[in-house]
């Protein structure tokens, strides 16, 4: 089946579902989209009615929500490993992981880009403080975790994809990278992922490490 895979930078959500393809060996096409061309209108609505990116197209299949489409990938293709089979005991967690990835960590930065267009003042230094703190008890439980496992469900899945990718789009604010810079078991963690051939060949961390 073919499979096509839409975004519009190296950093945009779509680089999560890039790796994950790398490590699965599946063979993909893959569409830079430009907004500022009319790129995520006409056509493409057809593909994703929201005009936004990841989405990919399997076969003539269209799916968005990058989180979604890395847990279907992960299950279709249960044989490479990247997901735990639905009977086994890492499978709850490992849902748990893939959750936190999308709910917990990808709306820090989504938060955080909110608030800093926030004035100067009581409300941004309220608001700041309060997401800071958040990303600190998010940080605290990966590091938490990190003491019994290299990786978060024992061995490398998916999870760890969508977790550390999220991370590593926090760590692109200094506030936030100051704290998790803080943490040493999720710092190897980061740097463990960022050297795996597939992370490199899709140059997710590109920025991560400098
Ligand atoms: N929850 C969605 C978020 C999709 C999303 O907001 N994508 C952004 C870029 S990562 C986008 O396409 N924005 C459109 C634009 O900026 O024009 C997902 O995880 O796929």
């Amino acid at each position: 089946m073919s499979l096509s895979l839409y975004g519009f930078t190296p950093f945009d959500r779509s680089g999560k579902i890039r790796w994950l393809l790398e490590e699965l060996g599946l063979p993909f096409e893959n569409h830079w989209l430009d907004s500022s061309k009319g790129d995520l209108e006409g056509d493409y609505l057809g593909i994703n009615p929201m005009g936004r990116v990841p989405a990919v197209l399997m076969g003539d299949r269209p799916m968005i929500e990058s989180g979604a489409i890395c847990a279907y990938l992960s299950d279709q293709h249960l044989g490479k490993g990247m997901a735990p089979a639905l009977s086994s005991p890492e499978r709850q967690d490992y849902q748990q992981w893939m959750y936190f990835a999308a709910s917990t960590v990808d709306t820090l930065v989504t938060r955080v880009s909110i608030i800093e267009d926030i004035p100067p003042g009581e409300v941004l230094d309220t608001k700041m403080s309060a997401l800071l703190s958040e990303v600190t008890d998010t940080v605290d439980l990966l590091e938490q975790t990190l003491t019994k496992n290299e990786y978060l469900v024992g061995k490398f899945t998916t999870a760890d994809i969508c977790v550390s990718y999220h991370l590593f789009f926090c760590s692109l604010w200094p506030e936030m990278k100051a704290i998790i810079d803080g943490h040493p078991r999720v710092t190897a963690y980061m740097e463990r992922l960022s050297q795996r051939p597939a992370a490199l060949k899709s140059e997710v961390f590109t920025s991560y490490r400098g």
